[in-house]
């Protein structure tokens, strides 16, 4: 069992703790709380960088080794690193609950060393029509952001 987590901080008083685990080739399941949001839904994605120095935004974008266009998790067409919204209630947290086969904890592709971002507005799951519907779903400015890290 490899067991990762990520502790989320950002500009906008957005906190928040998310935990994968991965059991040999299974499925890696993700669970965690965030608080500190606006109610409603807002994109969770899995971005290429584990880089904070510049905030989130030296993150770099959405993780996707395999060069697809960006969609929604249960999508065959869409980033690794896609996992879609949360929705947050009217009290601004939200707990996590993703089981997802795209986002392994070992190589050649594991997430380790990448980081976890919340952004401000809905992910659009690539069917928007807007120009970044395509590449980011027009999930917005991004509100926190943690480096996924291993875990003992
Ligand atoms: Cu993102
Ligand atoms: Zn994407």
């Amino acid at each position: 069992m490899v067991k990762v987590v990520a502790v989320l901080t950002g500009s906008e008083g957005v906190t928040g703790t998310v935990f994968f685990s991965q059991e040999g080739d299974g499925p890696t399941s993700v669970s965690g709380s965030l608080s500190g949001l606006k109610p409603g839904l807002q994109g969770f994605h899995v971005h290429a960088l584990g880089d904070t120095t510049n905030g989130c935004m030296s993150t770099g974008p959405h993780f996707n080794p395999t060069g697809k266009e960006h969609g929604a998790p249960e999508d065959e067409i869409r980033h690794a690193g896609d996992l879609g919204n949360v929705t947050a209630g009217e009290d601004g947290t939200v707990s996590i609950t993703i089981v997802d086969s795209q986002i392994p904890l070992t190589r050649p592709n594991s997430v380790v060393g990448r980081a976890v971002v919340v952004h401000a507005d809905p992910d659009d799951l690539g069917k928007g029509g807007h120009e970044l519907s395509k590449t980011t779903g027009n999930a917005g400015g991004r509100v926190a952001c943690g480096v996924i890290g291993l875990q003992a």
